[in-house]
């Protein structure tokens, strides 16, 4: 089906004027779409939920639903009582004409469509420690907003997301793939990076054995907060909302603490080439943390506390090893326009390990006094 035909299914009033690629996901393929009436201009997201990725993107859907009614609802009692210094906003799903959340194409895709955040933005890098701070409150409002949801009403929308020793295992599965060894062979750099992942098995299993112990527990989490998904207000400056909601669900907020904190303290950014530029900015971070504090400090416990550290070493290496993993696979899990960049991508998390290790003590010092 056309792309434009399919927008018009959704409830949105004007004339379609532009339908054009929007974003940098790695994940959905999504579109922006310009409405225009004869007063007024409507700009909504269109996205295609990645059916490779999402066994079920229709459970994606729902978990949607169920998590945008739950905040919504929070956001408009908290902004009747005049609780914050802001407008907190979260994008809310536009209906089809028939007022269902999505639409299945002939080929069986699922595609919705979301309201865009007007003039606010989302920015692939962190541009300074201001910008970090915010992408900590934002981070921490949206952790107080899902606090209380039902963990029993949103189904697991990717089974085995986060779980490191699960990716380690698929790692390990794919080793044995004549494809795989021959990449593996063919290149001095990838055998460093296999050597890489075998010195750090045990970190691997850090926050999967305090769960186990009891020590820390599942709460409601986002699943991807990487700076790209935290949008900033243009005229204020301040963070306003946290988008890509696919994968809000039971988890562990240290998932979310490290995966944030990976983003946002490598300005070098995700798909940088120059390793000598990829390091753990501890000023970006100190204001990352400070941020998030102010809105979610209350929750934490101290065995919470007690794993932040952990948290941080783990999600560049659990990244980096799922990049890694997926180049040795052939590319099938992770969108990109040339082979090697997987590999790629997963020597820049892996220096970002190694840059967190050596500031060990000194990252610590600043989670200490929080
Ligand atoms: C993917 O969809 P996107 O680009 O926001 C991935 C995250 C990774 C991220 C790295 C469902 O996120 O886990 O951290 O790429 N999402 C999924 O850029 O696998
Ligand atoms: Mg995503």
């Amino acid at each position: 089906m056309e792309l434009s035909i399919l927008v018009n299914k959704f409830n949105v009033k004007g004339r379609l004027v532009a339908l054009q690629p929007f974003g940098n996901g790695n994940i959905n393929d999504t579109f922006l779409a310009i409405y225009r009436n004869t007063f007024t201009e409507t700009q909504v997201i269109l996205q295609r939920v990645n059916r490779n990725v999402f066994p079920k993107p229709e459970l994606i859907m729902e978990n949607m639903h169920e998590v945008t009614r739950h905040c919504h609802e929070k956001l408009e009692a908290d902004s009747k009582a005049g609780r914050d210094d802001r407008v907190w906003q979260m994008p809310r799903i536009v209906k089809t004409k028939e007022g269902a959340d999505y639409v299945t194409d002939e080929n069986g895709e699922v595609w919705r469509v979301i309201t865009r955040i007007m003039s606010a933005h989302a920015f692939d890098v962190a541009q300074g420690p201001e910008h970090a701070m915010e992408c900590g409150a934002a981070l921490g409002h949206f952790h107080y907003l899902i606090s209380d949801m039902n963990p029993e009403s949103i189904g697991d929308p990717l089974p085995g997301f986060h779980i490191t020793s699960g990716y380690l295992a698929s790692y390990d599965k794919t080793l044995e793939k004549p494809e795989a060894k021959e990449l593996l062979n063919a290149s001095v750099e990838a055998k460093r990076l296999a050597k890489f992942i075998e010195e750090r098995r045990d970190l691997a299993l850090c926050l999967e054995k305090a769960e186990a112990a009891g020590e820390l527990k599942k709460r409601m989490f986002h699943g991807d907060p990487k700076v790209n998904n935290i949008m900033i207000d243009d005229v204020t400056g301040k963070g306003t909302a946290m988008i890509d909601l696919d994968t809000v669900s039971p988890g562990l907020i240290h998932l979310d603490f490290g995966d944030a904190l990976r983003s946002i303290c490598n300005p070098a950014g995700e798909e940088e080439t120059n390793l000598a530029k990829v390091v753990f900015d501890e000023d970006l971070a100190t204001a990352f943390c400070k941020g998030y504090m102010r809105e979610a400090g209350a929750f934490m416990t101290d065995a919470d506390r007690a794993y932040l550290y952990d948290s941080i070493r783990l999600l560049p290496f659990e990244l980096g090893l799922r990049f890694f993993q997926d180049y040795l696979n052939g590319n099938v899990y992770f969108k990109t326009s040339q082979p090697e960049q997987n590999l790629n991508r997963a020597r820049v998390q892996f220096r970002l390990c190694e840059s967190v290790e050596a500031r060990e003590r000194s990252i610590k010092g600043v989670l200490q006094k929080l």
